[in-house]
């Protein structure tokens, strides 16, 4: 029986977890006591873990070897009877909610910054999820949070590195340590959901993609579901090879940083489909040969043509959609005659919908996509209902889009993205827009009907979550929304989302930056944007 040890810690002040976990930079991570005092704030947090089994894996990043031997001694000390972490430390964030809900774990520990560049002078993360499979609610956030600012010690054992790339069951003391193939699982519940048949038909008839794993930890699940079970050519699949630095590329699936698959999806002789994944597997973009489809859009449209896919031909109970999330997915809804939730930024909100079965799926303009199938949005998951859609329909991505579209009316839509700016620029930023009383006034010949900063009462428990970003609801339908990001770990990075409704059809076409460009004035101006920030353009537009 391994010796427990406990040591002396003193708090460190900020383990506060943003929109999904703890993220800081490398250097953060490796300070003595940092990541275990962490780890203890969570286990002190969730409850008696004697004799419970935890799931345990990471998107592969720098650190995350070392930080997976560390928590599995501690989770020895913490009394944990059995811990399965994924071979090379690897789950993807959707498996890790698959292996979660298969085999009924007392929840897990994912490490990972998601889409933020990894390596020594990078970013990495740490976030607990629950039984039920998804990020921790705010009440037990909240809970680690205060945990961490008073603890005074943490528990490990003394005990010998494991062999993480041994699949077979060994010991920490009492506490067993399954090395678990990360793939079969997710890919075996990916097959229950959509049609691999007409999927497998519809590469043997010619159709030809692209899918970029950004060197992250999607390479080994793609290789295995879109090459090997579903007969994509080999080459398919580019930067397939998960690295610790993603091979010092930015691992977001986005039209800035997926720069190699868009230049493959450009031109008459580019393939039919195109996707790309991040860091942890969670996100998800679709582009189609010279079209890129919004995530907005892509939750729509997934949503109309749900049925087409055997694991939701019985149609779906509700949607539900991050705040910012354009309202393509409520037209959708409106139409089917069934809900749509509207929810704060962060997977986590969508838990308690999906445990009470009021939504089947969810989406998030940050290139979040999924389903009940798991509680974390799931990029291969999203990529696979586009494949059963496009086989059934046998149309180009941008036909069907159009379509869509025409059928729908467009909610045109952008993000605007202000990195890296000086965090008090942007609180002060925001302070003065809370600060103003718009509604009933006029906007550059608009009416602003409503004025807000976005509350959200949970339908299902109750919570309440307040501030979750600041809305200009105009009388036309057309809207801005003002946020800081939760997920960034320099300074802050201002997040402005605009949107209004199109529905003739011939503007349908219309390049977003042009048939919003009235509307983007009026955010940059209504927000001091340049003054405050000193910055004329974004950083990142999508
Ligand atoms: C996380 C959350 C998402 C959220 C996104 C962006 O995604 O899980 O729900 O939409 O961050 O959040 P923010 O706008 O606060 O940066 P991921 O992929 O980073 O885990």
């Amino acid at each position: 029986m391994a010796l427990v040890k406990t040591v002396a810690t003193t708090p460190f002040a900020g383990q506060k977890p943003g929109t999904s976990g703890l993220r800081k930079k490398v250097a953060v991570f490796v300070q003595p006591h940092y990541l275990e005092n962490f780890v203890q704030s969570v286990f002190d947090s969730i409850g008696d873990t004697t004799g419970k089994t935890l799931a345990l894996g990471g998107d592969g990043r720098y650190f995350n070897r070392t930080a997976i031997q560390i928590i599995l001694r501690m989770a020895a000390a913490a009394g944990f009877s059995r811990v399965m972490v994924g071979r090379g430390g690897i789950l993807s964030t959707p498996a890790a909610s698959c292996v979660i809900r298969k085999y009924k774990t007392f929840g897990g520990i994912i490490l990972s910054a998601s889409h933020n560049p990894g390596g020594p002078n990078e970013d990495f993360g740490i976030k607990y999820n629950i039984p039920a499979g998804g990020p921790a609610p705010e009440a037990i956030t909240e809970a680690i949070y205060a945990r961490s600012l008073a603890i005074d010690s943490y528990r490990t054992v003394e005990s010998e590195d494991i062999d993480l790339d041994r699949l077979g069951i060994v010991r920490i003391g009492e506490m067993e340590v399954e090395v678990f193939d990360p793939v079969v699982d997710y890919a075996d519940l990916m097959e229950t959901l959509v049609d691999f048949d007409a999927i497998r038909a519809l590469f043997a008839s010619g159709f030809r993609m692209r899918f970029d794993a950004m060197n992250a930890v999607t390479g080994p699940y793609a290789h295995e579901i879109l090459e090997r079970r579903l007969g994509a050519a080999v080459g398919t699949v580019m930067n397939g090879i998960p690295l610790e630095d993603f091979g010092g590329g930015h691992p977001d699936p986005n039209l800035v940083h997926a720069h190699d698959l868009v230049a493959a999806l450009a031109g008459p002789d580019a393939p039919d489909f195109g996707a790309a994944s991040d860091g942890d597997g969670d996100r998800n973009m679709i582009l189609g040969r010279d079209f890129y489809v919004t995530p907005s859009d892509s939750l729509a449209v997934l949503a109309a043509n749900a049925p087409l896919c055997p694991g939701y031909k019985r149609g779906l109970a509700g949607i539900a959609r991050s705040m910012p999330t354009s309202a393509a997915a409520d037209r959708v809804a409106a139409k089917l005659g069934i809900p749509c939730f509207e929810t704060p930024t962060g997977w986590k909100f969508f838990g308690t919908l999906l445990d009470s079965g009021k939504a089947t799926l969810c989406g998030e303009e940050s290139f979040g996509t999924g389903s009940d199938h798991v509680r974390e949005k799931d990029g291969l998951w999203a990529v696979l209902m586009w494949l059963n859609v496009l086989a059934c329909r046998r149309e180009s991505v941008a036909d069907i889009v159009t379509a869509h579209w025409r059928e729908f009316g467009r909610n045109v839509y952008s993000r605007h993205d202000y990195e890296g700016i000086e965090s008090a620029a942007a609180e002060g930023l925001m302070d003065r827009l809370r600060g103003l009383s718009l509604a009933g006034t006029v906007l550059d010949g608009r009416t602003v009907a409503v004025f807000d900063d976005f509350a959200y009462t949970d339908p299902v428990d109750g919570s309440v979550s307040t501030k979750q970003g600041i809305r200009v609801l105009f009388s036309d339908g057309a809207r801005i929304v003002y946020r800081l990001s939760g997920t960034g770990t320099q300074g802050a990075t201002l997040r402005v989302y605009i949107e209004r409704y199109e529905d003739d059809p011939t503007r349908h076409a219309l390049d977003p930056q042009v048939a919003l460009a009235d509307l983007i004035t009026t955010a940059r101006t209504l927000a001091e944007i340049e003054a405050r920030t000193g910055r004329t353009e974004p950083t990142v537009i999508t």
